[in-house]
């Protein structure tokens, strides 16, 4: 998969790009990240990509035609037809399901506002889709779009190792994780770990962090339980864990309940 980035700070984004799984799957050609900066297709002397904005206020808005001919650049510097995405707070909810279908795309452009945006009429007309990553202004759309680098990478096939792609299974199916120990078994000041881990039952083991998902995702993220249907067997892993809540008793099910 191919992303392009139009950006203001195209060294920001191409050294977060760099890192951990994302900046391997780059390594292993899995991933291509490109920059833009609109800057250098500023037709004039200064370079200027921005001016202030009609209908008077603070502020500066970005100026059309730098965006534009970046992304005609965009458009022309691979066959594959791009899917352009501008990133806002007044964009839809980027989730873990739409994470999965970009993914699934030959290729994206992902469009990157500074000041207080960029002209509508560029939306309108080059852009396909407007993500926001959560309700909150940043102070550009750069962090956005390494966020959605970032998701999108590690999908792509052969990006994780073994290990996370298993645990990838666990996680997309809309629950939140369980949690997790290592050693120490027993810490001087914190305690043991729950017992379970430790008895290499690993039928229990798993039944036991499935219970912990489940009733993690229970506590903190209920809209994510009422959004799908559950198997038998994970709704009485549920109803173990609203049991044991409910009446905490010994070692079992009260164990972090303030972390829970
Ligand atoms: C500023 C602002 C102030 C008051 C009320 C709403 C507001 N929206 C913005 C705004 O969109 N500012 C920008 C800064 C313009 C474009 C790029 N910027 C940006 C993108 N800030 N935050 C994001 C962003 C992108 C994706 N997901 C969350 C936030």
């Amino acid at each position: 998969m191919r992303i392009d980035v139009v950006s203001l700070f195209p060294d920001f984004i191409r050294q977060s790009a760099a890192v951990g799984v994302v900046g391997r799957a780059q390594q292993r050609e899995l991933l291509q990240v490109e920059t833009w900066n609109p800057r250098d297709f500023a037709p004039d002397r200064h370079r200027t990509v921005d001016g202030r904005p009609f209908g008077g206020g603070p502020g500066m808005v970005m100026l059309i035609d730098p965006l534009r001919a970046a992304l005609a650049a965009v458009r022309q510097a691979a066959p594959e037809p791009v899917h352009v995405i501008y990133l806002s707070p007044q964009g839809a909810r980027l989730t873990q399901k739409r994470t999965e279908a970009l993914a699934r795309l030959p290729r994206i452009a992902l469009v990157c506002g500074r000041y207080e945006g960029v002209d509508e009429r560029l939306l309108e007309h080059e852009v396909d889709e407007e993500l926001s990553i959560g309700d909150y202004v940043l102070s550009g759309g750069e962090l956005a779009a390494a966020v959605v680098i970032d998701a999108v990478g590690r999908l792509q096939e052969g990006a994780l190792n073994d290990a996370q792609s298993a645990q990838q299974d666990s996680f997309s199916d809309g629950l939140l994780d369980c949690p997790h120990y290592t050693r120490p078994e027993h810490h001087d000041a914190w305690g043991g770990v729950p017992e379970v881990l430790l008895s290499g039952d690993h039928a229990a083991i798993r039944r036991w962090r499935r219970k912990q998902s489940l009733g993690r995702t229970w506590l903190r993220r209920p809209d994510l339980l009422t959004q799908r249907a559950l198997d038998d067997e994970s709704r009485t892993l549920l109803d173990e864990f609203r049991r044991e809540y409910a009446r905490p008793n010994g070692a079992a099910g009260n164990d972090r309940r303030n972390k829970n």
